[in-house]
């Protein structure tokens, strides 16, 4: 429940970003005027990101500060001291002044951070911590010496960083902290970004700019934005970062680079992030000086062995590697006759007398084999499931194709139980309208998450398989291609951010729910106001759909421009490799459009368990979302709502575009609860996403109307240019694009 004054506005008042910032409040003294004052000169770029810290209204600061006026937290190391100043930073930016610190408490209102090793306060309290296990903590409103008093509790110095950021949380979004009963512990173990960052800066599929890692002036030079990193990222529970592309370049193992690392690691360790690298599987050959990289040779090994002792003499802490194998032209075991598992575990070897682990990506699809590409990476490792070490995940991604805008689960989660599958999400919207486009990833997250496998009955979710739970696997993991750059604002976009940010709480918690997370979000980032909030959160919750819609509805998959991925291409057809076309993902022909996978198609479908192959099977029975995923359907077909296939496509096309222009209503008319800067910049990008959305619709209708023949439905406004014009476009500038 909130505060209930935390929200009164009487119309009167000045808009909400005036009133946080202090102005024209006579009631205020004076030095806090002056501060608002100084804030209001630095323009909000967003670069705090949702740790911005912005004061809470003056009726409600004060209850926080009688119940924080006081922090009680060891500072005796780096971790401790990270959540000790985030604290007093926090709260007195917060609530106007900055709590007293203290060894002890005394008085009321007393903050015991830490773990009972760290403060005699919190032993004698004597709190059950142990099922918190390592990286959990607690928040209770507790009783000293006849005082209130709250204590965020743990076993481990993170843990109590996470606590303290938790609390925080509580603040900004103005929940009440009196009666506090909170436990929280990661339901998945290993909470990694992996940046498709390369060595020159360049950004594989990045939209904000350049890569945050300034690898030249390392290690001498440590930018404040990689503090600023690991501060955001341990605020949502983030405990790994894979620094390089998996796309991988081996100088990243030379000994000059490892120094790199090491630095870097040095600013993660005391946030609990450790470091990972993305290892190129031919650096033997590469950097080595050997002439083969095949896995089960001696010197390789000893090779990739002496690699590791040098890595670990630096960063005692390293996670491990992120390895990209035989996929996309990448090398990997297969070029010397070996498979997956003798690649995965060669490096497993090396790595596991450290507590290194490898995660080895099932993102692979040969050129070899003309099979549905959907097929290919369960085909691929299937027959591999029990031959890997046990400190190797396999990293698969949410769907079986390539990160589309909507994707049914991976065929391969439920299908390995012997193996700790990592689920893999891309946050940096590659195929979801690169930074621009205000597109809330939540839904989408959590669609997958709570899929049902059935590979042990009903009830066996994706989200189960990826925790571990569901076969009883201690190792577990979620990775997230990040959307980290330059860009002041971290993301490309406001909204950006909370793609990232919700990827960290899911991670922390795959069971968490989309829309709550998008309110915390909200609040933290603008506003806690509810007539900003409500709206936007609604907005957010609804704009995933939208995304599909003006892309591809009803299954439809991979029609981006060749490459680059930006805009509508189904027309794509040609060049190297069937699967890098449109033609091949539609199958649009006179008669009919989609993908039949089938029993008596592609069979995709008979690599799910049979209550899931079962619906997917069925066109009456598939999830609409899916229709043409899976199915190649006639034109004229009737779909759920009566329509008949081509209709609906058109449907859903204006439908994706009727809900961006609502979006940008919502969005104008919220400007008063948002500083200018902000505001103006969604209001831009909004409009770009209405515009580009459109472009969609039109290029799209265009372009299939050659093949179903049929008038477009009644109402419903014909393209304002030609197949031809459409087709012209080109963009060969277009951000992100592989180098
Ligand atoms: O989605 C595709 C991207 C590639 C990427 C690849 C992968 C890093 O277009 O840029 O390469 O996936 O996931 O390996």
């Amino acid at each position: 429940m909130l505060h209930t004054t935390a929200n009164r506005r009487h119309p009167s008042d000045p808009p909400a970003w005036r009133r946080r910032a202090g102005w024209g409040r006579a009631a205020l003294a004076c030095w806090l005027v002056l501060a608002a004052c100084l804030q209001t000169v630095h323009a909000e770029d967003g670069y705090d990101l949702w740790l911005r810290y912005a004061p809470v209204e003056a009726e409600v600061a004060a209850d926080y500060r009688a119940r924080l006026a006081q922090v009680v937290a060891p500072a005796t190391n780096p971790t401790q001291r990270s959540a000790r100043d985030e604290l007093v930073r926090g709260l007195g930016d917060l609530l106007g002044s900055a709590p007293a610190q203290a060894d002890a408490p005394g008085g009321a209102g007393a903050l015991l951070v830490g773990t009972p090793a760290s403060l005699p306060a919190i032993r004698r309290l004597r709190l059950e911590l142990d099922s918190l296990g390592e990286e959990g903590y607690l928040i209770r409103s507790v009783d000293v010496g006849g005082n209130a008093a709250t204590v965020v509790a743990a076993n481990s110095d993170t843990g109590a960083l996470y606590g303290a950021f938790h609390l925080l949380r509580l603040v900004q979004a103005r929940q009440p902290i009196d009666a506090l009963d909170l436990r929280e512990a990661p339901k998945v173990r290993l909470r990694v970004l992996n940046h498709w960052d390369d060595l020159d800066r360049y950004v594989e599929r990045g939209y904000s700019g350049q890569s945050i890692w300034d690898w030249h002036r390392l290690p001498d030079w440590l930018d404040p934005r990689y503090t600023d990193y690991a501060r955001a990222n341990a605020s949502i529970g983030i405990n790994g970062t894979v620094l390089n592309n998996v796309n991988a370049n081996a100088q990243i193992l030379t000994a000059p680079y490892i120094e790199k690392v090491a630095a870097l690691a040095g600013v993660m360790r005391p946030y609990g992030i450790r470091v990972y690298v993305s290892a190129r599987f031919s650096a033997p050959m590469e950097i080595g000086g050997l002439d083969t990289a095949d896995p089960l040779d001696p010197a390789v090994r000893r090779w990739w062995q002496a690699k590791a002792d040098e890595i670990y003499a630096r960063v005692p802490d390293f996670g491990g590697f992120l390895v990209k194998a035989n996929s996309e032209g990448q090398p990997g075991p297969q070029d010397f006759g070996r498979t997956h598992a003798d690649g995965a575990n060669m490096l497993a070897e090396v790595l596991a007398p450290y507590g290194g682990i490898v995660m080895w990506r099932a993102f692979v699809y040969s050129d070899e084999e003309p099979d549905d590409r959907h097929k290919q990476a369960y085909t691929e490792f299937v027959p591999h499931d029990g031959e890997f070490r046990d400190n190797v995940l396999v990293q698969v991604k949410n769907g079986a194709i390539d990160f589309q805008p909507r994707e049914p689960f991976h065929p391969l989660f439920g299908a390995m139980p012997k193996t700790p599958l990592m689920m893999e999400f891309q946050i940096t919207k590659e195929y979801l309208g690169f930074a621009t486009h205000l597109v809330y990833l939540g839904p989408m997250y959590e669609e997958v998450l709570r899929a049902d496998t059935h590979a042990r009955g009903a009830g066996s979710t994706v989200a189960k398989v990826v925790d571990g739970s569901l076969e009883g696997h201690a190792l577990s993991g979620i990775a997230g291609v990040a959307n980290i750059g330059t860009d002041r604002n971290w993301s490309g976009s406001h909204f950006d951010q909370a793609n990232w940010y919700v990827f960290g709480r899911m991670a922390w918690d795959p069971y968490l729910d989309a829309r709550a997370i998008a309110d915390e979000w909200a609040r933290m980032t603008f506003t806690a106001d509810p007539a900003f909030v409500e709206p936007v959160v609604e907005m957010m919750m609804t704009s995933h759909q939208a995304a599909v819609d003006y892309m591809t509805p009803l299954g439809l998959h991979h029609l981006m421009g060749r490459g680059h991925h930006y805009g509508p291409a189904p027309w794509v057809e040609g060049g190297p490799r069937a699967d890098w076309t449109s033609v091949y993902f539609h199958r649009a022909t006179k008669e009919g459009i989609g993908f039949d996978r089938t029993t008596s198609g592609s069979d995709a479908v008979s690599q799910y368990a049979p209550p899931v192959a079962e619906v997917f099977n069925d066109p009456a029975r598939v999830p609409e979302d899916f229709l043409l995923w899976f199915h190649h359907r006639k034109w004229n077909d009737r779909t759920a709502s009566g329509r008949a296939v081509w209709d609906e496509l058109v449907h859903r096309y204006s439908r994706g575009v009727g809900q961006v222009a609502r979006m940008r209503d919502t969005w104008s008319g919220l400007d008063e609860y948002v500083d200018p800067e902000r505001h103006h910049q969604v209001d831009r990008f909004l409009a770009i996403q209405q515009k580009e959305a459109k472009w969609w619709r039109d290029a799209s209708i265009a372009y299939f109307q050659t093949f179903s023949g049929l008038p477009l439905p009644e109402g419903e406004a014909p393209p304002p240019q030609s197949l031809e014009y459409y087709k012209s476009l080109e963009f060969p500038n277009a951000p992100g694009n592989t180098q």
